[in-house]
């Protein structure tokens, strides 16, 4: 579907990887613009102008401009293209599909925040790394559980849910490949495994990741 889209993004980002894997399950063409990074925390001065905030993802269509992740792919879903959904009609699975996107937001995104700092300041220290690992491990035994059901977090499909955590669950399984231009992701994936007994997890994230391609 040719529509006229273009993603404002920082490639190696989490929520821009959202965006991204929601344009792709959609089945929406886009344009990409990378955010100037030649400056150490890059040049935001065209976001906010754009936006009137400093992150990416942000999304344009036509002469509407969105920002953030979660309200972009509403935003998607509501009004440029209903099916196939990433949410769902029914009350109380809107509620779960909620909960999980709040599980990436507030809990995986602990350890992986942790790592982003360590990685964006002295590179932490090995006691620092492990207890990071270790609570991330801790969260993905949850996932880990829930996909031995059907192989999804609510609806029994691909949802936002599925989108919002794979986004960071996916910091621990990076190819060399995938991390080529970024150091920060070279960083994850030295430092942030899955470990033992998350095959689920590992095929769960890869399925959902290959959308964004
Ligand atoms: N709530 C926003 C958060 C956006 C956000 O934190 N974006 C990060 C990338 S994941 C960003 O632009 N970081 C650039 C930076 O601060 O260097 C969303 O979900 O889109």
């Amino acid at each position: 579907m040719s529509l006229d889209l273009t993603l404002h993004e920082l490639p190696a980002s989490p929520n821009n990887l959202k965006v991204r894997m929601a344009l792709g399950f959609k089945g929406l063409a886009y344009t990409r613009k990378a955010l100037d990074m030649s400056t150490p925390f890059g040049d935001r001065s065209a976001l906010i102008e754009l936006s009137g905030q400093p992150r990416t993802p942000v999304l344009v269509h036509g002469e509407t401009v969105i920002f953030d992740s979660n309200g972009i792919v509403r935003y998607l879903e509501a009004n440029v293209k209903r099916e196939p959904r990433l949410f769902t009609e029914d009350y109380t699975e809107f509620g779960e599909l909620e909960k999980w996107e709040l599980f990436a937001r507030t809990q995986l995104g602990k350890p992986i925040g942790t790592l982003f700092g360590m990685a964006l300041s002295d590179g932490g220290t090995a006691e620092g790394i492990a207890a990071a690992n270790a609570h991330f491990y801790e969260l993905t035994g949850e996932l880990e559980s829930r996909l031995k059901e059907n192989g999804f977090l609510v609806c029994g499909r691909t949802t936002n849910a599925d989108l919002a955590v794979v986004a960071l669950a996916n910091l621990a399984t990076l190819t060399e490949e995938q991390v080529k231009a970024s150091p920060l992701l070279v960083f994850f994936r030295e430092h942030l495994q899955l470990g033992e007994g998350r095959e689920l997890t590992r095929d769960w994230i890869r399925r959902h990741v290959a959308l964004a391609d």
